[in-house]
């Protein structure tokens, strides 16, 4: 039996790790709109449109849609999230000061389409980072809400998206991941 394609939304602060976490996952080549960053954010290039990238798992195709990071391009997440079966909020484990933007953002996108959402928490493998429960209690949301992810590990990367569907998915199956090489 064939499933619509499912929408998922990638969404955080900047740096968080959309784009890699979108370039890791898809199975086509990612439209990518990375531009060279005009502020200084900590690198060099900054997602300036969408990302988007697709793959199979657990028997469905989902498209993944990622939003630039940086505020002035606000405007995109509600274009980005229309359809939108579920969200993926990523939030860098080692940069508490973007923690109220990342609130922000999943605030903003669960009053326009309350939609199934999981907050990837990225970076966890660096120094003096937060622990899942102290965001979790900053988000006010149950630890089971949050999932440590490095976003340039596949099988960390669809273990989440897994997660997310199940969400998405009140019949979700219960079966092990399995991502499309
Ligand atoms: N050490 C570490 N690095 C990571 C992890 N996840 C992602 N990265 C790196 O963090 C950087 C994130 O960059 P992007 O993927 O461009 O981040 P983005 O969220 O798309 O950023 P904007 O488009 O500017 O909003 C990349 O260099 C990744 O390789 C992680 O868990 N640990
Ligand atoms: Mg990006």
């Amino acid at each position: 039996m064939d499933f619509a394609p499912l929408k998922v939304v990638v969404s955080g602060p900047v740096g968080a790790g959309k784009s890699t976490y979108i370039r890791t996952l898809s199975t086509t080549t990612v439209v990518e709109t990375d531009e060279m960053a005009t502020e200084c954010i900590g690198k060099d290039l900054t997602t300036v449109a969408l990302d988007f990238g697709t793959l199979h798992i657990d028997g469905f195709e989902v498209l993944l849609f990622g939003t630039p990071g940086q505020e002035r391009f606000d405007f995109m997440w509600s274009v980005l999230c229309e359809g939108a079966a579920g969200l993926l909020l990523l939030v860098a484990a080692h940069r508490p000061g973007s923690f109220l933007k990342a609130r922000h953002i999943l605030e903003f996108i669960t009053s326009q389409v309350p939609i199934p959402f999981l907050l990837a928490v990225t970076h966890t493998d660096q120094e003096r980072v937060w622990e899942l429960e102290e965001i979790a209690d900053f988000f006010g949301l149950p630890v089971t809400d949050l999932l440590a992810v490095d976003a340039r590990d596949r099988s960390a990367c669809a273990r989440m998206l897994h997660r997310l569907l199940e969400r998405c998915l009140p019949t979700g199956r219960d079966e092990q991941s399995r991502v499309t090489a």
